[in-house]
């Protein structure tokens, strides 16, 4: 079958810092391309609504899936589906990826007949026998299948995620992914899953806490084979067992590959595993994204984060000891006064690190969906991507807004002060000589984008879309928020079993 795979535009509010290949949808264009199928892949974070209109068109696909890990993407996917539809009739269209698994029912109904399934869960196991049922006729029996007519078998899961491997040859315009100076830059992924549970996130409920490893061969393998310099790690928390980190970094220096990485990691695995990322650091290991989430035990606490504030102050130390530069991530409460916000400027421009700040938004799949008593002010997916407040503000909105920007603006003059911008400078002229110009295009766009009229502005759009209102559980079982529920237990010899991993390896 012609098969044309779609990721949606970049979320405007992330597109300063970064804009990374779409792996996930990658390796889903792979599988089906395994099964046999004719696969295109548009991404719309580098290409336009014209290129995938004249795709349609000269392709003629009979089948169209869309990504969709971000809620903020869902409107845009569903106009673009109808538009595909009346483009290419009796084609079908599908939606699949990490936030739609979490909200299947509610995008159908919402989608009418612009969109024929959802697809729930890894996309890998899927869309082969996806591919065949459309085929066939009758799309009942997939696993991970929801249709108007309701929900298929559960979703299936893959034993090894070692292939297949991405299909970055079907992606046009590599040059344009980067994350900071780090430009281009690829991805990769080593693990996939999280065995820990906080309470604001949903990738250890999508996996349902369960931990997959690639093995080292095929990991140092992968790495060999990408030819962009740089390389984002995806995996939600990088080497939570040093063996295996160790064993890829073997690998690796037997190939002799010689990159520059960006990965995330938790504090408390970077103190205990620190070897490993030191002899990353040897490998190239430059940049190092930790989700320290609160500077208070209370914060900590609050969204499960099994850390202690001692924790993180640790980390940092050990992280600039090893030369990493490292960017943390802190949640703003949309219950800050100004008080807090003046305590957190202090904070940022007393540590050397980067700080980024994200608004606390309740997301369906994760625990704080279910549980948070304060009632969402707005529905609009579009609001839902960290950077607008969706729940009440103990400040007047606009001020909110004020605030946030005028602390986000501070941190960002702490970077682009005289010695970062020599900095930069050196690595712009490097960039550009190689003509890369992401780096130089993000370092002009904070002010157009970070703008408190503008964040204002955007609860005020006319809402087409909304999600779905939360169902309040009591999420004393787990297994309720779980998109792919563990698999009944494999034989503890069997390399490939999913495993779950203790918090506290
Ligand atoms: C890497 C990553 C990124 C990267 C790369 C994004 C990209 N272009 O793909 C970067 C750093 C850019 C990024 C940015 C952001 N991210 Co992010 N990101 C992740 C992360 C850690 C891993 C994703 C990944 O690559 N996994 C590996 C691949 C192989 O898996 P996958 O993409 O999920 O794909 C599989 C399935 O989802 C499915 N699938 C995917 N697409 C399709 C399509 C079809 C048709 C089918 C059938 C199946 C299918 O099959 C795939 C293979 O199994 C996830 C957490 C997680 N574990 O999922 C968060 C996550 C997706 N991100 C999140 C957020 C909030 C963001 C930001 C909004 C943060 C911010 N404010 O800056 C931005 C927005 C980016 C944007 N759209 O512009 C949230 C999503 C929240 C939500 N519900 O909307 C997540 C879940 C993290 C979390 N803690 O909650 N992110
Ligand atoms: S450690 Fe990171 S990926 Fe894992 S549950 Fe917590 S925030 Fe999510």
């Amino acid at each position: 079958m012609r098969l044309l795979l779609v990721h949606p535009s970049s979320l405007m509010y992330s597109e300063i810092f970064l804009r990374l290949e779409p792996l996930g949808l990658e390796r889903v264009a792979a599988a089906a391309r395994a099964a046999g199928h004719e696969v295109r892949v548009v991404d719309l974070q580098v290409l336009r609504h014209g290129d995938l209109r004249r795709t349609v068109t000269a392709f003629q696909p009979e089948a169209v899936g869309f990504s969709l890990n971000y809620l903020a993407n869902i409107p845009e996917a569903i106009d673009l589906a109808r538009a595909v539809k009346q483009a290419a009739a009796g084609c079908f269209v599908f939606f699949g990826g990490h936030s739609v698994s979490f909200v299947a029912e509610d995008v159908l109904e919402q989608a009418g007949d612009a969109v024929d399934a959802v697809v729930r869960g890894e996309g890998e196991p899927a869309v082969g026998p996806l591919l065949e049922a459309v085929r066939d006729g009758g799309v009942d029996g997939v696993p991970g299948i929801v249709t108007t007519g309701g929900r298929g078998p559960a979703p299936g899961m893959l034993h090894s995620i070692d292939r297949p491997r991405p299909a970055r040859d079907l992606m046009a315009h590599r040059r344009r992914y980067f994350i900071g100076e780090l430009d281009p830059c690829a991805s990769i992924e080593f693990t996939r899953g999280c065995p820990w549970d906080c309470s604001f996130c949903s990738a250890w409920t999508f996996y349902g806490r369960s931990y997959r490893k690639a093995s080292p061969e095929a990991a140092a393998e992968e790495l060999a084979s990408i030819r962009e310099p740089n390389v984002f790690i995806v995996d939600d928390v990088a080497f939570i067992r040093p063996e295996h980190g160790d064993a890829i970094a073997a690998e690796v220096e037997r190939r002799r590959v010689r990159k520059r990485y960006y990965l995330e990691t938790r504090s408390d695995v970077l103190l205990r595993n620190t070897e490993v990322f030191e002899r990353w650091t040897r490998l190239g290991l430059k940049y190092m994204f930790l989700g320290m989430e609160a500077i208070d035990a209370e914060g900590l606490d609050l969204y499960r984060k099994r850390v202690s504030p001692d924790d993180n102050f640790r980390a940092l130390e050990t992280a600039r000891t090893l030369g990493i530069s490292v960017a943390i991530n802190l949640i703003v409460d949309p219950a800050w006064d100004t008080e807090r916000f003046r305590i957190i400027r202090e904070f940022a421009l007393a540590v050397p690190e980067i700080v980024h700040l994200t608004v606390m938004t309740p997301y369906p799949g994760t625990e704080i969906w279910h549980t948070e008593s304060r009632r969402l002010t707005t529905r609009d997916y579009r609001l839902f991507d960290i950077q607008h407040a969706v729940v009440p503000t103990t400040l007047p909105l606009d001020e909110f807004y004020r605030e946030l920007v005028r602390t986000q603006a501070v941190i960002n003059r702490k970077h682009l002060g005289w010695r970062t911008a020599l900095g930069a400078a050196q690595v712009l002229g490097r960039n550009l000589l190689h003509g890369q110009t992401n780096f130089a295009r993000m370092l002009g766009k904070f002010n157009r984008v970070y703008n408190p009229h503008r964040q204002l502005a955007d609860h005020g759009r006319p809402v087409r879309y909304e999600l779905p209102l939360p169902q309040h559980l009591d999420v004393g079982d787990r297994h309720q928020l779980y998109v792919h529920s563990r698999p009944t237990a494999r034989p503890a010899s069997s390399p490939d079993a999913p495993r779950d991993a203790d918090p506290t390896p």
